[in-house]
């Protein structure tokens, strides 16, 4: 096992790397930019280096800078978090060369996933049912014109590069055809500096739902179920669940299993989400992320597993702690992303927590990096916690929820709490009522605050 681990992030991800760390007996190292001098994961790390200036590109993107922290501290491992390095091909490759352990995926299969198109044809070999659509990238003109016409429209096009809902545009009909395209590939070259475009036919009323799977270094190949992660705003989710409310326990058996033995086929290694649209009962693949992500923890929550330290163990060529017959799905969980943001307009809201108390008690757990007299720097993400809740059941999971929510004080700057208990008491999402154009429709109709 790992002596030491460097942790190339920060907030509350940092720290629950190095909880997992702790846990492990293995020592943690952070790095910081000059901006976070005074976090929480800079405090509990064993050891702390700082790599550059606030902005992120100098500090927490720094390549050369992170590699000499690690050398310097003698660190056997990087744990990348999620965001910033998480998955950026090169900077595995480049870890690995130094001799240092990834705690991550495999180079190739980050970097195939990156790429959207290249994603789409790997999960349509593994048979991972996709969205109808090109077959690999639309050229010409002419070209999406043939495929818009069998496959029917609505048509959306994406960039090769894009994914997370950057650089896409739905077509309505052949008229609009060409010109959405050429938007949409002028778009991508700007952003991206690659305008490889491909054609799906576009989904009006779906749910996201993904599937979390661990994977080891013997082939052994396990799915956690899903994660119900519909509720987004600008492609920014806002509230994960799992089980999700749309799917009976044969669906999610089934196909979480199709899923895994996919995956086996690939090779892959760690943890990873694939996810999926799901209309009319069907699931269609639309991206592979290739890290662990912000909502793991309702996984954990539902399965009891550790995905941190399981990331670990499969990093230093342990198997799995468990088999697929090991995995029971337990209850419900639900996580709330706070944000420190006006919860009207949504602008960030940096500066000083004058007052913290999480909520506390049974199913209650706050992944958040705050405490009191902390400034919330001005030059980073704006999620400051994750209020996760677990329950016997969806119902007793939402009211344990909202009695956490109620609990939470946060002083000193705005937050979204009360966006998250206006969310919580609407009926359509007590239901489970919902798809990915939902949360926006309830944002609109919202009355102003008082
Ligand atoms: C789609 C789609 C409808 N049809 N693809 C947005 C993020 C990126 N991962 C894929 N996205 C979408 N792809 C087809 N063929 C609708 C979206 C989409 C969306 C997906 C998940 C969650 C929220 C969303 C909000 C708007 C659009």
């Amino acid at each position: 096992m790992f002596e030491k681990v460097l942790i190339a992030n920060r907030g509350e991800i940092a720290l629950r790397v190095h909880r997992a760390c702790r846990e492990m007996g293995i020592r943690t190292v952070a790095i910081h930019s000059t901006a976070d001098a005074d976090a929480m994961h800079v405090r509990l790390a064993d050891e702390s280096v700082c790599v550059g200036p606030p902005n992120a590109a100098a500090s927490y993107l720094n390549i050369p800078a992170i590699i000499s922290a690690a050398e310097i501290t003698n660190a056997d491992a990087i744990h990348p978090g999620y965001g910033f390095l998480s998955e950026n091909a090169n900077f595995a490759s480049i870890v690995a060369e130094h001799g240092i352990t990834f705690i991550g995926p495999k180079p190739e299969h980050i970097r195939i996933m990156g790429d959207k198109i290249e994603a789409k044809v790997t999960a349509k070999r593994l048979g991972i049912p996709c969205v109808p659509g090109s077959e690999g990238a639309v050229r010409t003109e002419a070209e999406a014109l043939r495929v818009a016409e069998e496959i029917g429209y609505p048509m959306i096009l994406k960039a090769a590069a894009g994914g997370g809902g950057r650089g896409m545009k739905v077509a309505r009909n052949a008229e609009e055809l060409p010109r959405v395209m050429a938007t949409a590939r002028a778009e991508a070259k700007a952003s991206f500096g690659d305008d490889s475009m491909y054609m799906e036919r576009y989904l009006q009323k779906p749910r996201h739902i993904e599937v979390q799977i661990i994977a080891d270094s013997h082939g052994n190949v396990v799915h956690l179920g899903e994660r119900d992660c519909s509720l987004q705003r600008r492609h920014q989710k806002i509230l994960e669940e799992a089980p999700s409310p749309a799917l009976n326990a044969e669906e999610r058996l089934t196909f979480g299993n199709q899923v895994a033995e996919s995956i086996r086929k690939l090779g892959y290694l760690g943890v990873g989400t694939v996810e999926f649209l799901y209309e009319d009962g069907q699931f269609f693949f639309i991206e592979m992320n290739t890290r662990l992500q912000v909502e793991h923890p309702v996984t954990e929550g539902i399965t009891g597993i550790d995905l941190v330290r399981e990331q670990i163990r499969i990093a230093s060529g342990a198997p799995l702690s468990f088999r697929q017959e090991d995995v029971k799905f337990n209850g419900h969980a639900i996580e709330c992303r706070i944000n420190a943001e006006n919860p009207r307009t949504f602008s960030p809201t940096p500066g000083k927590i004058t007052d913290y108390h999480p909520p506390g008690g049974l199913g209650v757990r706050v992944d958040s990096a705050l405490y009191s007299g902390y400034r919330v720097p001005p030059y980073y993400d704006s999620l400051i916690s994750k209020l996760i809740v677990h329950g016997a059941n969806r119902n007793e999971c939402l009211m344990r929820l909202r009695r956490a929510l109620e609990e939470y004080v946060i002083g000193g700057i705005e937050t979204t709490i009360p966006l998250h208990l206006e969310l919580i008491a609407n009926n359509d999402f007590m239901n489970g009522d919902y798809d990915i154009h939902w949360l926006e429709k309830f944002i609109a109709g919202l009355p102003p605050l008082k």
